[in-house]
């Protein structure tokens, strides 16, 4: 008994020393029927590199972009999920589209910016997948002003059903102890990487994407191990 009460003790005493809350952080896929963050590039690469919208210009608002996946089994609905930052300036409402198992969806901030292939909007999918960023869905959010970004060194990304409901949320430079009634997933990663942050595994975190494979971000592409092979689907 005491050595329970001693290793419970431990643990919290651990997440404290982390500064994370522990109700919401847990190495588990997102469940079923939902989505998932694959990717966030908030930090846009200062060289000339920096143009994961491959047009030749590198925008450090205009090539930010969020990419999610369906990592299960079975197709899912993704009409009515919603990308938003801390503050709301980013606000993004997938339109009407079922993503089968494995397809991944991209959302670029899309200021001062122009993408080849199909590109949809948040009232329109686009009419097919884009061959110009691994055969993902790809949208654009059509920004016009430079102050809706994501933020290098603070802010945070959230996924969230169409009734609200966070399910996914990816945080930075900052820590979250709002007590959510949903329970989202968290994960926690480092201010400006320099690069995008890619999940590696279903169930683990975003890492750097230059210490994966040595690129700086992969709009459309996600590991193989991050894939269905790895679902825990009940
Ligand atoms: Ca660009
Ligand atoms: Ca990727």
């Amino acid at each position: 008994m005491m050595n329970t009460i001693a290793l419970l003790v431990s643990a919290l005493l651990t997440m404290t020393a982390l500064g994370q809350p522990a109700a919401p952080i847990a190495p588990t896929a997102v469940p079923f029927p939902h989505p998932a963050i694959t990717e966030v590039l908030f930090h846009v690469p200062r060289d000339s590199e920096g143009d994961p919208t491959l047009d030749g210009v590198r925008d450090p608002v205009g090539d930010e972009f969020i990419e999610i996946a369906n990592l299960h089994d079975r197709a899912i609905d993704i009409t009515g999920y919603t990308l938003t930052d801390r503050g709301g300036q980013i606000a993004f409402t997938f339109p009407r589209l079922t993503l089968a198992p494995g397809e991944v969806a991209v959302v670029f901030n899309g200021l001062n910016t122009s993408i080849e292939g199909p590109v949809g909007t948040s009232s329109e999918a686009p009419t097919a997948r884009n061959p110009n960023f691994n055969n993902a869905w790809v949208f654009t959010l059509g920004n016009t002003k430079r102050t809706v970004a994501l933020n290098n060194q603070k802010d945070r990304v959230a996924l969230s059903t169409p009734a609200g409901a966070p399910v996914d949320m990816v945080i930075w430079g900052e820590t979250d102890a709002r007590d959510y009634t949903s329970r989202p997933r968290v994960a926690y990663v480092k201010p400006s990487p320099g690069c995008s942050v890619q999940r590696v595994r279903q169930t683990g975190e975003l890492l750097p994407h230059t210490t994966i494979d040595g690129a700086l971000f992969s709009p459309g592409w996600i590991p193989e191990r991050v894939t269905i092979s790895e679902a825990e689907d009940d």
